[in-house]
């Protein structure tokens, strides 16, 4: 059976591009029909200024809202990172596997590195090798597939990179990876500033829908949302960015393609509307859901323990075989 490993950095509350570029396959598909592992990957919130009650506070709000999507403990193995110690043992073989140069050229390094570079701020070295985590998170598992939105492809190439290399230097020991992606809004922009992805960590959030805005809320963000100043409503991502990704998110919302709402509207409003419409009814039972579920916060910790202690089981024995391949005395 396919193993899948894929993960949620709680920098923030989870978005609309978290949920259709990733969360929604994981629960419609990827669960059923793979052996898939899903994490809280609270290690990763730590490499930008953090506060250590937020990420505390986001990590649990992440895990519900992940079961609150459809994940199903029974199907999956919903976890959290940090509590699983076999991701940092094996980032650190990682690192010595990886060069400077490589970690240097990742794309989201560098978008997050100049700006606090540019405001006189220092960078934490763990931003630098958080990819070396990554694929430690990718490699332990002997995942086939990750499951991503296009911003991780590069690091998912990453992974495949050390593996590659770990494996002719040592001799086998992982599995080669391969991430895979949404067919529709693999993507999703901000609204108000559709030449950049929405991020769960960006400073406005009028641009970014969130899964735990109410009806009026998503309403009145996707009105607002900026548009070009034509008026034909077609699907064209180089000159008409806004309306693109309104279109491919109501697309993704209904099922369809792109393609086709697109010669249906003639007019930026009534797209605005039909999209504003999908969205509620897409998060409304994940809204509820979420609701019962933030009630009861001992029963999401408790599947979060039972998950850990599943991936440990599943992790040990290949970060060990790490540790012996790579030259280190068995303890
Ligand atoms: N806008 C997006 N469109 C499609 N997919 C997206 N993902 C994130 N944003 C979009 C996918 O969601 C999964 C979890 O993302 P993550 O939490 O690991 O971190 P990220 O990719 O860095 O997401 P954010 O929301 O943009 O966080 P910040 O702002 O902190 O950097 C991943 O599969 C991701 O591809």
């Amino acid at each position: 059976m396919t193993r899948i490993f894929s993960g949620i950095k709680p920098t923030g509350h989870l978005t609309l591009g978290n949920y259709l570029g990733a969360l929604r396959r994981w629960v419609e598909v990827d669960q059923h029909e793979a052996d898939a592992l899903f994490s809280v990957v609270d290690l990763h919130a730590l490499t930008i200024d953090h506060d250590p009650a937020r990420v505390r506070r986001l990590s649990r709000q992440a895990a519900t809202m992940m079961l609150a999507a459809g994940l199903d403990p029974e199907l999956c193995t919903l976890f959290v990172q940090s509590h699983v110690d076999e991701h940092t043992r094996l980032s650190y073989l990682l690192e010595c596997t990886a060069t400077d140069g490589e970690l240097r050229r990742m794309i989201q390094y560098k978008e997050k590195s100049a700006p606090a570079r540019a405001a006189g701020q220092s960078v934490r070295v763990s931003l630098l090798t958080y990819p070396a985590l990554m694929a430690a998170d990718i490699l332990a598992y002997g995942t086939d597939e990750v499951p991503v939105g296009e911003d991780q492809t590069q690091h998912v190439e990453l992974a495949r990179d050390l593996a590659v290399r770990f494996n002719q230097r040592y001799g086998h020991t992982f599995t080669v990876p391969k991430a895979t992606h949404p067919s529709v809004a693999a993507r999703v922009m901000d609204l108000q500033d559709p030449t950049s992805k929405m991020g769960k960590s960006h400073e406005s959030g009028a641009g970014i829908i969130y899964l735990l805005d109410d009806a009026d809320v998503v309403r009145k963000k996707v009105m607002r949302a900026v548009t070009d100043s034509g008026t034909d409503v077609a699907y064209d991502r180089e000159n008409s960015p806004g309306i693109a990704n309104l279109l491919e998110i109501l697309a993704s919302c209904s099922g369809g393609n792109p393609m086709e709402p697109a010669g249906v509207y003639e007019s930026y409003g009534a797209l605005k509307k039909d999209t504003a419409d999908a969205v509620v009814e897409l998060l409304r039972p994940i809204r509820e859901r979420y609701a019962e579920l933030a009630a009861d916060a001992g029963h999401v910790d408790e599947v979060v323990k039972k998950g850990a202690e599943r991936a440990r089981g599943m992790a040990r024995p290949r970060v060990n075989a790490a540790y012996e391949a790579i030259g280190l005395l068995p303890g």
